[in-house]
């Protein structure tokens, strides 16, 4: 299919996709089986100036948007939704800076992020505060020049491995969702640390940690936006970032579909290629379809947020729904398309079958997304 891509997106197409065939497929299971961080693929990214894709060009960035973002995750997920979600991980907290940062705090953090010499990470969940974000229990009290932080967060991507953490606590309980306040909170801070490295069913590449904040004094210039923005500044960061979730599962379904395809072209079974029976062909078209569909209402989607338009909840909600359920009955059926084989860790998938799971649970269940679609549909018509 033809997404008329500009010349620069295709550019930024390829480089991804050759650092995803070249550098993250061929370390993709031994990085999963040992949890290990990709800090070297960053490198690679970074060498080809994609880690600052969606980062104005003034910042050190290719001026890109929502899309390049997506194209770049799509990409790597391709070879490992893991190792593609420190890229992911740090977009997402990025995109606070990126949309509400002063800009004394963009000079300060973004060129750094665009160079891939820091990673970001985004510090909103905690134990009870999932779906239900305005939970936060994490304060931040002014006192002096200073905020000091104390709580815990919960399941951070790129937790230990990022150096900048946009974090969303409460500055005003009596408030409810106007209490909350975003702030830039940098390692190594006193009081800042992080609980252990979360066991994880797959993603595992990627470090999913505690941040935990006792007394962490913060200089009052990290405030994003202003005191009580908390909450607007996290749900129009992850307007801007299912859609990346969205790639991230379009982009192992597709690896899924590739692995499969193979597959059934080298397995001979009753003298022929299982690719002869139609049954397994049925499954491989569907497959297809399945992730056609999600790419063009991915990309469609990217491109309608990056056109500045003001309503888009309801556009990334369904992206991130559709690839992501895309994603995992995808992966499924390349499991049992391979049989034996696809339920063993020496062939991908998986691997993809476990990592396609998250992309249902993460910036905000399917269930979520399906109440906020559900919500602005209603608002749509009471509007009329
Ligand atoms: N953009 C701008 N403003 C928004 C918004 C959005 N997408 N969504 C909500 N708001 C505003 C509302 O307009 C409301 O503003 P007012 O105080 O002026 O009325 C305020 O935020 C509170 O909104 P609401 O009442 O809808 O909040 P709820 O507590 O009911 O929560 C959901 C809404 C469920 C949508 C929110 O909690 C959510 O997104 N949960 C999932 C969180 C998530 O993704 N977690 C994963 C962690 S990040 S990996």
């Amino acid at each position: 299919m033809n997404y008329f891509l500009t010349e620069e997106q295709q550019m930024i197409k390829e480089l991804a996709a050759r650092i995803a065939d070249e550098k993250i497929a061929p370390v993709a299971i031994e990085y999963d089986i040992e949890g290990k961080f990709p800090h070297d693929i960053i490198k690679y990214l970074a060498d080809s100036d994609l880690c600052g894709v969606y980062i104005e060009e003034k910042y050190g960035g290719l001026g890109g948007g929502v899309f390049e973002m997506a194209l770049v995750v799509e990409e790597l997920s391709r070879a490992c939704g893991g190792i593609a979600l420190a890229f992911a991980g740090t977009g997402l907290g990025t995109f606070p800076i990126i949309l509400f940062g002063s800009e004394e705090q963009k000079q300060k953090y973004l060129p750094d992020i665009a160079a891939g010499k820091k990673l970001a990470a985004f510090g909103l969940t905690e134990a009870n505060a999932g779906s239900d974000a305005a939970g936060i229990q994490t304060t931040a009290v002014l006192d002096g020049d200073h905020y000091v932080l104390n709580g815990t967060k919960q399941w951070i991507t790129n937790g230990g491995e990022a150096d900048v953490y946009t974090v969303i606590a409460c500055t005003n309980r009596e408030k409810g969702a106007r209490g909350f306040s975003a702030f830039i909170v940098e390692k190594g801070t006193p009081g800042f640390s992080f609980g252990k490295k979360e066991d994880k069913m797959g993603i595992r590449a990627s470090s999913t940690r505690e941040l935990i904040f006792e007394n962490c004094r913060i200089p009052k210039e990290n405030l994003l936006a202003r005191e009580g923005m908390g909450f607007i500044v996290a749900m129009k960061t992850l307007d801007r970032t299912r859609p990346g979730v969205a790639a991230q599962a379009l982009g192992i379904a597709t690896g899924a579909l590739n692995a499969a395809l193979k597959y059934s072209r080298e397995r001979i079974q009753f003298n022929q290629p299982i690719s002869s029976f139609q049954a397994v062909q049925h499954m491989l078209a569907d497959m297809a379809i399945q992730i056609e569909a999600a790419r063009a209402l991915v990309y469609q989607t990217c491109r309608h947020i990056d056109s500045g338009a003001k309503n888009i909840s309801k556009e990334s909600a369904m992206a991130k729904v559709f690839a992501s359920d895309t994603a995992m009955k995808v992966t499924i059926d390349a499991v049992q398309i391979l049989g034996g084989y696809g339920y063993m860790k020496e062939y991908p998938v998986e691997k993809m079958m476990r990592d396609a799971k998250i992309t249902q649970i993460y910036e905000g269940t399917n269930q979520i997304q399906r109440n906020v679609i559900a919500l602005e549909l209603i608002k749509e018509l009471s509007s009329k």
